[in-house]
């Protein structure tokens, strides 16, 4: 098991962000229902790639799979300390796909019609992952299951639940939120919850 929590020391004082207060619970936010996802679903990778990909469960699994305790921060203002979630690394799939030069930004897309936008370099760091299990669990469906990303180090909208692609971009793009007038950064150490 990898602990990222000290992740916080690159970013602020303190383990929980200003303005946070945290929960042994772990709230649903989602914009609407729950989705349902084919099981035989698969995460597809295109944009400024050399190899665009579809890959089946098994497929990522295969490219390398780790559990790190995280924690969760969401823009409402709660946080959940001390998440474990197995799942791939964001610079695994990364690697597999082959990220273009060009490619600055990523966006996110998801199976309720979701997406969220990062830059590449917010991306491309071990403790955001493509996650499937939370706390030894198979993900439960409304915290995103099967597959969801998780990002500890940004509020928690801009890790897509129910995630069905990635798209590398070569410049940016707003998603949901993003056009909604949440903050593109989302940096909780900053407070960065608006635009
Ligand atoms: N696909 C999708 N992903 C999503 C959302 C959503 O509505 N759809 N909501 C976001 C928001 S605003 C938050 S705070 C977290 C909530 O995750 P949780 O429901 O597991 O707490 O998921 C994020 N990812
Ligand atoms: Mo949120």
């Amino acid at each position: 098991m990898r602990d990222v929590t000290d992740l916080y020391e690159s970013f602020g004082e303190d383990r929980l962000p200003p303005g946070q207060r945290e929960t042994s619970e772990f709230p649903v936010l989602s914009k609407g229902e729950t989705p349902s996802v084919p099981d035989d679903w698969t995460l597809e990778v295109w944009g400024a790639v050399d190899e665009p990909c579809s890959l089946s469960a098994a497929e990522l699994a295969d490219l390398g799979a780790e559990t790190q305790r995280q924690d969760f921060h969401c823009v409402t203002g709660w946080s959940r300390l001390g998440c474990v979630f197995t799942g791939v690394p964001f610079p695994t799939l990364a690697d597999h796909a082959g990220v273009q030069p060009s490619a600055t930004h990523v966006m996110f897309h998801a199976h309720d019609g979701y997406t969220t936008d990062l830059p590449l370099s917010a991306c491309d760091r071990r403790e955001v992952l493509f996650a499937w299990e939370l706390d030894g669990e198979p993900l439960p469906a409304d915290h995103g299951g099967p597959l969801r990303v998780v990002v500890p180090h940004r509020y928690a909208y801009k890790g897509a639940k129910w995630v069905s692609g990635v798209e590398f971009l070569t410049e940016p793009e707003r998603g949901y939120w993003e056009k909604r007038g949440y903050s593109q950064t989302a940096n909780p150490w900053n407070e960065e919850r608006y635009a």
